[in-house]
């Protein structure tokens, strides 16, 4: 059986450099700073923004101070001021996100009564993440905002543990078929799929399209150093395909670039979980990816809608807080939430 790669360590695998190894160390170096945001602006919100009268709706939670601790070295939040939204919801824990990776480590404290599911569809005889990716994709989208280690971008939502990738990074097409229908099936409302296929089967397509006929949102990493190639399912219409930017706004290096991008956001030393209690920093689409699923997670937490109407809702909340962006000459879209502040 023909295998493929993790979007992160393919070329690992091809004996060229990593996308992620040129510019990250693999465990956590206390000393390290990342560009952090010390905003401690007060929320205020445009009242012609379509959020507007979303957001009037919700309590409003006091994060004062929270840049200056458990999130300091987290770029990519600052860069998705996310203050603005979590002023409103840290996600609802009824909002779940399908994790379909290497596994997660689903004893790591910041997942602590928030993972919901766990199912194994490798070949490895445990579902939890030997390799390390899904269980940095999983802190991205929802560690826990805890007053330790780091946070997610939806850190009060959901997690389903789907591992549909081997312990060497290495994933099979009907693995990843499988794992979409049984998140679908299983109560997801967003799936992410840091995983490049560069090709594709039926099971996959009706996978993708079984999400998408039940309002499930499916974000995909346009995947990493493979010029002039479909990458699956990302290159998919219905799905959310999101490629990785630095901090000053620049394509991170080795991240794909085609006409089925959707998106570039923050991919470049990102901080997050790692297996056995740990934390460290990663670069790559997939990071870019795991991104955009957690603040869907939180458009889907501002709603009040469900099924298909909450999909249809949260694509046009996701559409007004969106903006074409050049990013290294290339136009794509990018998350720019100030629109909700002034
Ligand atoms: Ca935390």
């Amino acid at each position: 059986m023909k295998k493929y790669f993790m979007v992160a360590f393919v070329a690992v695998i091809a004996g060229c450099v990593t996308a992620f190894s040129l510019f990250t160390p693999a465990t956590t170096n206390a000393q390290e700073q990342s560009p952090a945001s010390n905003e401690t602006t007060t929320v205020a919100y445009n009242p012609e923004s379509p959020l507007a009268g979303i957001l009037d709706s919700k309590p409003v939670a006091n994060i004062t101070g929270v840049y200056n601790g458990e999130i300091s070295k987290q770029w990519g939040l600052g860069f998705l001021s996310i203050e603005n939204i979590w002023s409103h919801t840290l996600g609802n824990p009824e909002i779940i996100v399908a994790v379909l990776d290497t596994g997660i480590d689903t004893h790591h404290p910041e997942f602590a009564g928030r993972i919901k599911g766990t199912v194994n569809f490798s070949g490895s005889e445990t579902s939890d993440d030997v390799y390390g990716h899904g269980t940095h994709i999983a802190g991205i989208i929802g560690a826990g905002l805890n007053d330790s280690g780091m946070a997610g971008v939806a850190p009060g939502i959901s997690l389903l543990n789907v591992k549909v990738a081997e312990d060497d990074g290495t994933c099979k097409i009907e693995n990843v078929s499988r794992g979409i229908n049984w998140a679908v099936d299983n109560g997801a409302s967003i799936i992410n799929i840091s995983i490049q296929l560069t090709s594709t089967s039926q099971a996959l397509e009706e996978a993708v399209q079984y999400a998408e006929n039940h309002g499930v949102i499916i974000v995909a990493a346009a995947g990493n150093n493979s010029p002039g190639q479909i990458i699956y399912p990302a290159s998919y219409p219905s799905t959310i395909t999101v490629t990785a930017t630095t901090p000053e706004g620049k394509l991170v290096p080795l991240s794909n670039i085609a006409e089925w991008v959707d998106f570039a956001l923050p991919g470049y030393k990102i901080f997050s979980t790692l297996p056995g209690n740990n934390y460290g920093y990663e670069t790559g689409t997939s990071f870019a990816t795991a991104h955009m699923s957690g603040f869907i997670a939180l458009l889907y937490s501002l709603v009040s809608d469900s099924g298909n109407a909450a999909y249809e809702q949260v694509l046009t909340l996701l559409e007004a807080v969106s903006m074409e962006s050049d990013i290294s000459g290339y136009q794509l879209k990018t998350l720019n939430p100030d629109i909700i502040a002034n």
